[in-house]
């Protein structure tokens, strides 16, 4: 009947968003044990697994007394821990930075700011002397696009997000759209009250150049393209192990 059908879809769904979860503390738990150590001025971004490092670098303090320098949407995390919040004017290089992602290629290429958070995370990873990305096994890709449908997200200055669109479409083809409130109200406006738009790209080659090439257009803040910045990724596997790729 349809409601045994709908009863068991939910299950399933349920089991295997149990199943992700699990991987991400997995992740978390297995980069913030083999990266940070005493004393250090950690950085951690945003999402839904940095929660877990977060608790692991809390666990620890006793014994670590880790150092967090944070991004605002992570204060209160920190704090709920009792972890010592910090900036980079206190500490403008950090020992580590440890963050999440949409998805991770071979190379370690990222795609990131999925949930919005893309520029200061860069600025956090970028001022880091060790970047570690952690995810569950269904961010793991060779090559990008092949997990992750929803594009490239880029943070640009609000009245050039037309122009912006245009640029990038005619010079690198694919489709870009303009990211909408979950109530359609209006755009999604980022923490540095810019736009995001989101480039379902085809066929790139080279991430670095395009990268750089989209950079350089007048009103673009930042893409969420992290090209040779992350120095080792840890995937929470579905078996309940822990893949590192360097
Ligand atoms: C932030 O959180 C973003 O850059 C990235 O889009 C997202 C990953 O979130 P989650 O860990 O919830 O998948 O790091």
């Amino acid at each position: 009947s349809l409601s045994c059908c709908t009863h068991v879809l939910g299950f399933s769904q349920s089991a295997a968003a149990n199943m992700a979860e699990e991987a991400k503390k997995l992740a978390a738990y297995s980069a913030v044990d083999n990266n940070v150590q005493n004393n250090q001025a950690v950085g951690v971004g945003s999402g839904s697994t940095i929660v877990y490092a977060v608790d692991r670098l809390a666990q620890l303090l006793g014994e670590l007394k880790p150092m967090l320098s944070l991004l605002p949407q992570a204060r209160q995390l920190i704090l709920q821990h009792g972890l010592a919040l910090s900036d980079l004017e206190r500490h403008p290089e950090l020992d580590v930075a440890i963050d999440g992602a949409d998805e991770v290629d071979a190379q370690l290429t990222l795609i990131k700011g999925g949930g919005g958070c893309l520029t200061q995370e860069k600025i956090i990873a970028g001022n880091s002397k060790c970047f570690v990305v952690i995810a569950d096994y269904r961010k793991d890709s060779s090559v990008l696009g092949e997990q992750w449908k929803k594009g490239v997200p880029i943070e640009v200055i609000p009245m050039a997000y037309v122009p912006v669109s245009r640029v990038i479409a005619k010079r690198f083809g694919g489709e870009v759209n303009l990211r909408m409130a979950v109530s359609k109200a209006g755009p999604v406006v980022t923490d540095n009250s810019n736009f995001i738009l989101d480039w379902k790209f085809e066929d790139v080659q080279n991430w670095s150049e395009v990268n750089t090439a989209i950079k350089m257009i007048p009103g673009v803040v930042e893409t969420g393209l992290f090209v040779n910045m992350a120095e080792r990724a840890y995937f929470g596997m579905e078996d309940g192990s822990v893949k590192v790729r360097k």
